[in-house]
């Protein structure tokens, strides 16, 4: 009897044995279905989140052809400025949710290949390195502005006998490399200009970067109705420090209202419309009132997962050759580029400058 018992309590135990072990099994199998499907749901939801930010760049895309013949003008009070639409989102059955971005006007920035050659702009780029809030010293600021004129010029004769800046100072670095003798073919290609540091480029301690203010593609021109407040306080020739920012304010909540959108036209329309400063020294060469090269820096959202695309963009005019009132936009793209989006960028140079 008792070894009956006995052999009752292995049977017993090795049941439990068998159960705990299958527990154990199923446990782990459980444990992996979950995982499998949260990495499948994160891979769906990542996909999703793709498909929501090419979704966004269609529309901000519909956004500027919609704009192209409202006005003869671009500024900040125009649609593309909000984007995205609610009303947009809404016609299209998008949740507002999913998808948002900025685009702003390219032509509102410095050019940067523009101030090896044009005297004005070049003047606007060191009253832009002078004031807040970069506040260079004159020296540097002008010995900024040489070396650019010299890596862009075909030659290899400084402009500056203290800060020479052609391809013998270049050659001479720790790592040397030559000096481009061409015009920028990238932002960045700025860091290896000599005076550029990485500290006045990029945000530092809370002040925005220099690259924010300066472009590669815009040429020519500066848009005075898009123009983020440093840029507009750096064109007259004749203000400086305060002056020159209650300038730019002015300019700018003049502008900004939608029911002054007709005065802004003509690049002298503060002449008339804000008579104080109807002397005003201008680069008046320099300045338009119009758009055609934008950034568009759009995101779609799906759970957690976010996806972003910049892309800068070319917009032409292009009547149809059929149909006279038929008016058509082409888009060129000038830059694209994917995730990740750094940090220093998401927020537009345009929208953070009301403070
Ligand atoms: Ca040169
Ligand atoms: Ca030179």
């Amino acid at each position: 009897m008792k070894s009956f018992e006995t052999a009752r309590g292995a049977v017993l135990v090795f049941v439990l044995l068998v159960i705990a072990m299958l527990s154990a099994v199923m446990v782990e199998t459980l444990n992996r279905l979950s995982a499998d499907s949260v990495l499948a749901s994160n891979r769906v939801n990542r996909a999703q989140a793709r498909e929501n930010a090419e979704t966004a760049l269609v529309l901000a895309l519909r956004t500027l052809a919609e704009d192209r013949y409202e006005t003869a003008n671009d500024t900040l009070s125009d649609d593309w400025n909000s984007f995205p639409d609610p009303d947009m989102l809404q016609s299209f059955d998008i949740n507002t949710a999913d998808i948002g971005g900025t685009i702003t006007d390219e032509g509102g920035l410095i050019p940067l290949n523009d101030i090896a050659t044009s005297e004005e702009i070049a003047g606007v780029f060191i009253r832009l390195l002078t004031n807040t809030p970069f506040s260079l010293q004159q020296e540097k600021a002008e010995n900024l502005c040489d070396a650019i004129r010299d890596w862009v010029d075909g030659n290899d004769d400084p402009r500056s006998e203290t800060s020479p800046a052609e391809d013998n100072f270049y050659q001479s670095r720790e790592l040397p490399y030559h000096c481009k003798n061409g015009t920028f073919d990238a932002l960045d290609e700025l860091l290896l200009v000599r005076g550029m540091t990485a500290a006045l480029y990029f945000d530092h301690n809370g002040r925005p970067g220099l690259q924010r203010y300066l472009t590669i593609h815009s040429k020519g021109k500066i848009n005075i109705n898009t123009a983020p407040l440093p840029v507009l306080a750096a064109l007259p020739s004749d203000m400086e420090g305060l002056r020159a920012e209650e300038f730019a304010q002015d300019i700018d909540a003049f502008r900004r209202s939608k029911l002054n959108k007709d005065q802004l036209d003509d690049t002298g329309w503060f002449r008339e419309e804000l008579t104080r400063y109807a002397d005003v020294e201008l680069p008046d060469a320099s300045l338009t009132t119009t758009a055609d090269i934008f950034r568009l820096r759009v995101f779609g959202t799906s759970g957690t997962a976010k996806a972003g695309i910049n892309v800068v963009v070319q917009r032409t005019a292009k009547p149809s050759s059929t149909d006279e009132d038929k008016k058509d936009v082409v888009f060129t793209i000038l830059e694209r580029w994917v995730d990740p989006i750094p940090k220093s960028l998401q927020t537009s140079a345009t929208s953070d400058e009301t403070s």
